[in-house]
């Protein structure tokens, strides 16, 4: 995955070298590629080629670190350390990173369209259009910008689901759908991998909730105690800790039961349900 990424990263163009350095920096050597994973472990089911699963596994990718570098920038969540080391604005500067994060949103559609990702037309259309769809305002976007507006507000648990398949599950979505969408899956397929994402969507935001209550700077690798000092409702606030942990439990062993239609050969899918709720970054 690094050396795809790292590939498709290569810049021909000397006057643009910075902006290629700071979407090296936000993307390479760091991170634990959970998407990435998502997409080859999906795509593994049906067969596809590695290289093509690569190419859409480094697509997301890309759209996640944009997130992150555009995440991170004083006008939204304003942190200087990401993935251990400083953010990206911290590194260059504000603009910089703005066009970074952009250009890394452009670049994950210019790697689906490209034939090298499917010789099918009609599959890097659906990828395309996918991948639209998680990013945008009806996706990450639309949570981002309901997040931005809800701090001290009231909000249940309904409004914190949403919010949060949205910000974070919508990518999650698209990277377990990738596989069946590159593989010809049938509607039976797609929707056990709909399924088992939105499980495990959700399990991933009630970890990350736990980490930022439980965890440290050093081991995370980015700022803690974040949400309660913005006075946002998250799970671990509305449920508390225990039921918390409990819930993300529940939903891992549902998310496991998804993948039934696909016996043994999604084991590994299994594994990852898993290690979402016990990783400690
Ligand atoms: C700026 C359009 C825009 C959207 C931002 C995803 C997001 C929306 C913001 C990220 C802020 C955040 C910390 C959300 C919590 C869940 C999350 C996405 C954590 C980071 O993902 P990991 O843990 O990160 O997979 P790594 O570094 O491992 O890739």
């Amino acid at each position: 995955m690094e050396n795809t990424l790292d590939g498709l990263l290569h810049c021909a163009e000397e006057a643009t070298g910075t902006v290629f350095s700071a979407m090296r920096y936000a993307c390479l050597g760091g991170g634990k590629r959970l998407r990435p994973f998502l997409v080859i472990e999906t795509a593994r089911l049906f067969g596809v080629a590695p290289r093509q699963a690569e190419r859409v596994a480094a697509a997301v990718e890309f759209v996640h670190c944009y997130s992150l570098v555009h995440d991170d920038l004083p006008a939204m969540d304003d942190d200087d350390l990401r993935r251990g080391r400083p953010t990206a604005h911290i590194a260059y500067d504000e603009a910089t990173a703005i066009l970074a994060g952009d250009a890394l949103l452009t670049l994950a559609f210019e790697v689906l369209a490209d034939p090298e990702t499917s010789p099918d037309p009609a599959v890097r259309c659906s990828l395309v259009t996918a991948l639209a769809t998680a990013a945008g305002a009806s996706g990450m976007v639309g949570g981002q910008m309901i997040d931005l507006e809800s701090e001290h507000k009231d909000q249940g648990l309904p409004e914190i689901t949403l919010l949060q398949q949205l910000k974070t599950g919508a990518l999650i979505s698209f990277s377990c759908k990738a596989g069946g969408i590159l593989g010809g899956a049938n509607a039976t397929e797609t929707a056990a991998l709909s399924d088992y994402a939105m499980d495990i969507g959700l399990a991933f935001q009630i970890a990350d909730d736990l980490l930022d209550v439980e965890g440290d700077e050093s081991t995370v690798g980015k700022g803690v105690g974040k949400d309660a000092a913005a006075g946002k409702a998250t799970f671990v606030s509305l449920l508390g800790v225990e039921q918390a942990r409990a819930k993300a439990s529940a939903l891992i062993e549902s998310a496991q039961a998804r993948l039934e239609p696909f016996g043994a050969r999604a084991d590994m899918l299994r594994e990852v349900a898993r290690f979402i709720v016990t990783r400690e970054n």
